[in-house]
């Protein structure tokens, strides 16, 4: 979030004004070393959103494996991948006899011995839009790639995003990726940042904690704006993080949670609706554009920014 003051202010006014900024800035900014990340506009990540949910729409209303609407998704984020100077690749693959797809964005420089990956599941399940599970992450990892052009970032390391296909059936598009890499190539992975469900409308805010240097770069992010985090505890083995992990690639991410239900101590220290699902449209046909909440949107997408920033340095 960017704070500005319009127009011209004097006197007392100054003083007033300064500390409010001052106090709202520090309530709400992210730590110091994340001014090298910059703010990703959740108005943009929500746009994208949109977009899927149109896609959706017109497509038997699914992004599902195998469908029209997944391959729609897939060729709308790879249009504004390859607009914005990304080398994409597209792989394809055959799951439960439909063809599925992943696209893979390199940003081209940095160290291509020392990779970095970001990566989110573009498919829904058949019986809806999927916009939290998992357009969210979709939308806010490509935002950030956006980002890195926009603002021609040159990291020391290389970076490498990706959209993966039929995670739905079994992770079969980020397994079908990882098994196809060789000894070689899987050395030069420093470390998969997975983001599935970043988005729920009675969020919880969750790290993964698999490696520790990824942890705790997440939980300072968090740290930095003044948000308690809990450890992932339901989500081993269950995104596309597991087959980068089974691989003996450190991994990490951040989750807003699913049909598990909120405490009345979450609530507390969330807010939120405690006894209620985290995502009480989880694989159902009401996880629409409907089914984000804004505020955790927009703070998972700039931690998003944050691990990509810092661990790409
Ligand atoms: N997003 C769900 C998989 C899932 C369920 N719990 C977690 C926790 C952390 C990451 C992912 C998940 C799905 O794709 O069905
Ligand atoms: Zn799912
Ligand atoms: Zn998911």
């Amino acid at each position: 979030m960017k704070l500005s003051v319009p127009g011209r202010v004097t006197g007392a006014a100054v003083i007033a004004v300064a500390a409010l900024l001052t106090t709202s800035a520090i309530a709400d900014a992210a730590p110091a070393r994340a001014a090298a990340a910059p703010d990703i506009p959740v108005a943009n990540v929500k746009a994208h959103l949109t977009q899927l949910q149109s896609i959706a729409t017109a497509n038997g209303g699914n992004r599902a494996h195998g469908r029209a609407g997944y391959k729609a998704s897939l060729d709308y984020v790879k249009a504004k991948l390859d607009a914005a100077g990304f080398t994409t690749t597209i792989q394809q693959f055959t799951a439960s006899s439909r063809v599925g797809y992943n696209l893979i964005a390199d940003w081209p420089g940095g160290d291509a011995n020392q990779v970095v990956m970001a990566g989110s599941h573009l498919d829904s399940v058949t019986s809806g839009a999927g916009i939290n599970d998992n357009g969210s992450g979709s939308a806010a990892l490509l935002e950030a790639a956006l980002t890195v052009s926009r603002t021609q970032y040159q990291p020391t390391k290389h970076l490498r995003f990706a959209w993966w296909g039929a995670e739905e059936l079994g992770m079969v598009g980020s397994r079908n990726y990882v098994n196809g890499l060789t000894t070689a190539n899987r050395a030069k992975i420093s470390g998969y940042l997975n983001f599935d469900m970043i988005g729920s409308p009675n969020p919880g805010y969750f790290v993964y904690d698999d490696d520790p240097a990824i942890e705790k770069t997440l939980k300072d992010f968090y740290a930095g704006i003044g948000v308690a985090t809990e450890i992932e505890t339901e989500g081993d083995g269950r995104s596309d993080h597991a087959p980068f992990k089974s691989a003996g690639i450190p991994v990490g991410g951040v989750f807003t949670g699913a049909s598990s239900t909120k405490s009345a101590a979450q609530a507390a220290k969330w807010g939120g609706t405690a006894g209620q699902s985290f995502d009480r449209c989880y694989h159902s046909s009401c996880d629409t554009t409907s089914n984000i909440n804004d505020t955790a949107l927009n703070r998972n997408s700039d931690a998003l920014a944050y691990a990509v920033w810092e661990l790409s340095d």
